[in-house]
């Protein structure tokens, strides 16, 4: 029983040491829009791997737009050009221009 209890151990300390700080991580990516609400200012974003904010793989999710006025330029299906931002409250883009 020895070995399985230290290797969860070891797993455990790995992982604390990818997930701090939780916070003041940035990255840039791209991808394509797939949904714009520019009322409550937030966008869809289908993104390959972000490998700065812990994601590995291509997902589609949601963002916060840090300024919401950046979307009028914007459609849906343009591929975008973002920045992000990832804070205490999640993530937040804080740049995002057509490509
Ligand atoms: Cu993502």
């Amino acid at each position: 029983m020895k070995t399985p209890m230290k290797s969860l151990t070891t797993v455990a300390f790995v992982l604390s040491l990818y997930s701090a700080p939780v916070y003041a991580e940035s990255a840039s990516a791209t991808g394509q829009l797939t949904k714009i609400d520019t009322e409550a200012g937030k966008v869809t974003i289908k993104h390959g791997p972000i490998k700065a904010l812990d994601m590995p793989d291509p997902m589609t999710m949601i963002y916060r737009v840090k300024d919401p006025a950046a979307l009028k330029a914007l459609k849906t299906g343009d591929n975008v050009k973002f920045d992000i931002d990832q804070d205490t409250s999640g993530y937040v883009v804080t740049r995002i221009e057509k490509k």
